[in-house]
């Protein structure tokens, strides 16, 4: 069977994860979701992350029967066509539960370790953000680029916040270092939509730690095709869950200085 181009692999996922978000968009908010709680009492998952994820999994496995997959909520299943598909069913959980616009789905494919295909479905943004290794970047059809801002002091800066409340009061010591030299922040909830909103120009650059590679995958792949630089502050590959590596995303002309800056910011956090 020959190898599905990036592109293949690009349509296929838009087609899962927009038909996923349906069922993101009719749940988020609900008052009778069940939630219970992960790796604190503040990292939620609900029956929908999980109903979501087997969705998504018997959709990518019915057309391509031989790929492996990875998802945050169990899925791992090691395939043989070299293919492997990264999902976040939910991405920016504690946003579905409160009926916040950004949690989304996330699914990204990876082909001998490189990610070439990820799509972002945020449905109550009414937002599809796609890309393809080496195809560019796109947001509902349309193609997308980052901003060519080049001070931070002058940058829309986006990050997150994790569930450990030790490492949450390690993330305000470094924003209290990081706030008072960029335009301003913004707390989304949701990190694939964080890259996206990168790579679309709706925030010039990001920032975050301790994320997984289901929670960037896809993301990552959309702002580096729509021109921005996405690395990390000790320039190590970009992190699967090890602890204190901190993503940076921004257009070529901020990266360096908001590298720095985080940098700065998390060495004495
Ligand atoms: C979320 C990330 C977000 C981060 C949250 C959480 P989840 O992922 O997308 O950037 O700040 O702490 O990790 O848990 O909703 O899939």
């Amino acid at each position: 069977m020959p190898q599905p181009t990036p592109g293949d692999l690009r349509d296929l996922a838009l087609e899962v994860a927009t038909a996923a978000a349906e069922v993101v968009a009719a749940r988020a908010g609900a008052h009778d979701l069940r939630v219970e709680a992960k790796s604190t009492a503040t990292d939620p998952v609900t029956e929908v992350d999980r109903e979501v994820e087997a969705r998504l999994v018997a959709a990518l496995l019915g057309a391509r029967p031989d790929d492996g997959v990875v998802g945050e909520e169990g899925a791992d299943r090691v395939g043989t066509s070299g293919v492997r598909w990264i999902i976040d069913p939910i991405d920016g959980t504690v946003d579905f539960v409160y009926g916040i616009p950004g949690c989304n789905v996330s699914v990204a494919a990876e082909v001998d370790g490189v990610v070439v295909a990820g799509v972002v479905v945020d449905p109550l943004h009414r937002d599809s953000f796609a890309a393809a290794r080496g195809e560019g970047a796109t947001r509902n059809g349309v193609r997308i680029r980052c901003t060519g801002v080049v001070d931070p002091a002058s940058a829309l800066i986006g990050t997150g916040f994790g569930y450990d409340p030790a490492e949450r009061a390690r993330q305000a010591a470094a924003l209290a270092v990081v706030l008072p030299r960029v335009r301003d922040i913004r707390r989304i909830g949701a990190a694939a939509v964080d890259l996206c909103w990168v790579a679309c120009g709706r925030l010039d650059g990001y920032y975050e730690r301790n994320l997984k590679v289901w929670d960037w995958a896809a993301g990552a792949l959309i702002a580096s095709e729509a021109g921005a630089v996405v690395g990390t502050v000790d320039g190590s590959p970009l992190p699967d869950g090890l602890p204190d590596a901190c993503i940076v995303a921004a257009g070529p002309g901020l990266y360096d200085g908001l590298r720095d800056l985080v940098a700065e910011a998390t060495a004495t956090a």
